[in-house]
């Protein structure tokens, strides 16, 4: 039986979730995107849906055919999701082939998906390989992850490290650590190939100078890692370069992946 798409409870959990991502001031204007794959089982009356447009897709997208996805529209603003969110938020299945995308829902006068749609497909076929139960990528330009990048070396190790000492949930929440990329021009395919790369083994990835992607089993996973690392950093930068007294040693960080038992990065850390 169909349902109104609008009542959903995946769409409400999205559109509550764009709410709060621009009220924590990480989606500017038309910063930030989100994709999420819906449960075929059990939203299954969108197979029936008519195909209202095509979107032609210039990188392989095999990997995803036949899902369906929820997806933020290009230029769309986080600010505007809540007010009409069937103007700023779009339903697309992914054709057999993997060479378009079919618009079911959304996007309402002539949208497009967002323009990082490469880094978001990328992303899932990555993440969907790693993991089965994976749903869904998120990008934002969270202030103190970005403000971070200026000022911290980029490797992985580095940048991971350092977020775990910040605060004691980090290897908790993030024990894979986090990837990170030099500055590229966002929206193209080669910063979605650059990103799905680190997707194969981490579920965040931070964009140097532009802001961070993050990828979980669900709207709350994703988001919740966003917020980790966004506190983390908010930390590093609260606390300046120099001025640290005290912090999570190593053999400390040990002890607390121990604890609770998180299959961490154990080359992260000098021992
Ligand atoms: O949607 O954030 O990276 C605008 C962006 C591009
Ligand atoms: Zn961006």
């Amino acid at each position: 039986m169909a349902m109104d798409i609008l009542e959903a409870p995946f769409m409400q959990e999205l559109i509550r979730t764009c709410g709060s991502m621009y009220r924590l001031g990480w989606n500017e204007r038309n910063g930030g995107n989100i994709s999420m794959i819906i449960d075929e089982g059990e939203f299954a009356f969108l197979g029936n849906l008519p195909i209202l447009r095509n979107f032609s897709i210039s990188f392989d997208a095999k990997d995803v055919a036949g899902r369906f996805l929820a997806v933020t529209r290009g230029g769309s603003y986080f600010r505007n999701v809540e007010i009409d969110p069937a103007h700023n938020l779009g339903i697309l299945r992914i054709s057999d082939d993997g060479k378009s995308a079919g618009l079911l829902w959304g996007f309402t006068g002539e949208g497009q998906p967002t323009s990082e749609l490469s880094a978001h497909i990328r992303s899932h076929t990555a993440r969907l390989r790693q993991d089965p139960h994976h749903q869904v990528v998120t990008h934002c330009h969270a202030t103190n992850t970005v403000a971070m990048t200026y000022i911290h070396e980029l490797s992985d190790k580095a940048f991971s490290h350092t977020l775990w000492q910040m605060e004691s949930e980090c290897i908790v929440v993030f024990p894979e650590g986090v990837g990170v990329l030099p500055w590229m021009i966002q929206g193209s395919d080669e910063i979605g190939k650059a990103t799905a790369a680190k997707m194969e083994s981490y579920r965040v990835c931070i964009w140097a100078q532009h802001g961070v992607f993050a990828a979980g089993g669900s709207l709350d996973e994703a988001f919740g890692l966003l917020e980790t690392v966004e506190k983390a950093a908010t930390i590093y930068i609260k606390i300046g370069r120099g001025g640290i007294m005290n912090t999570i040693r190593d053999h400390e960080l040990k002890s607390l992946a121990e604890a609770f038992k998180v299959n961490y990065r154990k080359d992260f850390l000098s021992l």
